[in-house]
């Protein structure tokens, strides 16, 4: 059985439900609730439907009256919903910008940027230099056999070098490389002369420590294998390098020995008052040569090394070794 509605009860539900929408659609606080009021509204079984529903059981000329009402009615709500939605779009936005609202003049948080080594930049340094002379940087292994140590360096088995005090052995064949020198032996094997390198990189020996050692430490070596160089090009080569890093000292060469050149020099540098002693070199021994299987008659060649800490030390006026391994930023943010 149909329940009869008239005329003006339909319009009175009408007014109602603009009068209750229009405040629902505004206290909306976001769009999932918004949504749910328009199917509450407008939806197949929404409150519109069900009064349009009723229509049936007025006449004929009744009928258009409320549909005519329904449609304004309709198009209102939906103008409605849609300026709330884009309110409440808005209302977001500005919202999240003010949340977001970056302080560009705020002091920076967080960990402050790192700073090179003082013996990165000196290392980088001595190698330029070498580089600016033609040289091309060669690397190798830390971890060496005594085949490439040693024994391709000429250095003999009773060498105090090769004492388990003064090296430190892994056991097998291998051992901490204790100089960077095995870098252009392999070099040697696999390039053949004219060679110039230089080989920067850390070594080992099994020193006790005090302000002048360290079990590791940082050398540089280079060498240059040709025909027809001999001592006038290794000094040459020395002092264009001593001149280009310390500036005009006055230098001094001092006959030395050591089992991979011959003759070998140690040299010295005149800096503040003072002669210290900052780099060996000497040419290539030729059984060095002969081991590699290059004929001595036809290539020679010279062989420097320096330690990087002692020329560090010596640039900066720094007293003690161990301040480069100790990681006091005190000293370190000086650099
Ligand atoms: C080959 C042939 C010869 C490398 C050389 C020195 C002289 C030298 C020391 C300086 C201070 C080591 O760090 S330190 O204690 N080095 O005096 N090194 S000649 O001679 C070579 C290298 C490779 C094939």
């Amino acid at each position: 059985m149909k329940s009869d509605i008239s005329l003006t009860q339909l319009t009175d539900q009408l007014d109602l439900l603009e009068a209750e929408a229009a405040s629902d659609i505004n206290d909306a606080k976001d769009s999932d609730s918004l949504e749910k009021i328009r199917v509450n509204l407008l939806g197949k079984k929404g409150r519109l439907s069900i009064v349009l529903g009723a229509m049936s059981s007025l006449s004929a000329e009744e009928r258009p009256l409320v549909g005519q009402r329904a449609n304004v009615l309709k198009k209102h709500l939906q103008n409605l919903l849609s300026q709330r939605i884009e309110y409440l779009k808005d209302k977001s936005m500005t919202e999240r910008l003010d949340r977001e609202t970056l302080d560009v003049t705020a002091m920076p948080t967080g960990t402050p940027f790192g700073k090179r080594h003082p013996l990165i930049t000196t290392t980088e340094d001595i190698v330029d230099l070498f580089c600016g002379l033609g040289y091309s940087v060669a690397e190798g292994p830390e971890i060496e056999t005594d085949e490439y140590n040693f024994t391709a360096l000429n250095i003999p088995e009773d060498h105090p070098a090769r004492d388990m005090q003064d090296t430190f052995y892994l056991g097998g064949q291998r051992l901490l490389r204790t100089h960077t020198s095995p870098v252009q032996i392999r070099y040697l094997k696999d390039n053949p002369p004219p060679v110039r390198i230089v080989a920067p990189g850390r070594v080992y020996r099994r020193d006790a420590v005090d302000a002048t050692h360290s079990p590791v430490f940082h050398q540089v070596e280079v060498l240059a294998i040709d025909e027809g160089l001999d001592f006038s090009h290794l000094r040459g080569t020395v002092l264009a390098f001593l001149t280009a890093f310390f500036g005009d000292l006055p230098v001094r060469f001092r006959a030395s020995y050591f089992p991979f050149t011959e003759p070998s020099a140690e040299v010295d540098v005149q800096w503040r008052g003072r002669w210290l002693e900052v780099m060996g070199c000497g040419m290539v021994d030729p059984a060095v040569l002969e081991g590699l299987g290059l004929d001595p008659d036809r290539w020679s060649g010279f062989a420097a090394g320096l330690g990087v800490e002692r020329f560090c030390m010596v640039r900066h006026g720094i007293d003690d070794i161990r301040r480069f391994y100790t990681s006091d930023l005190r000293f370190l943010e000086q650099f």
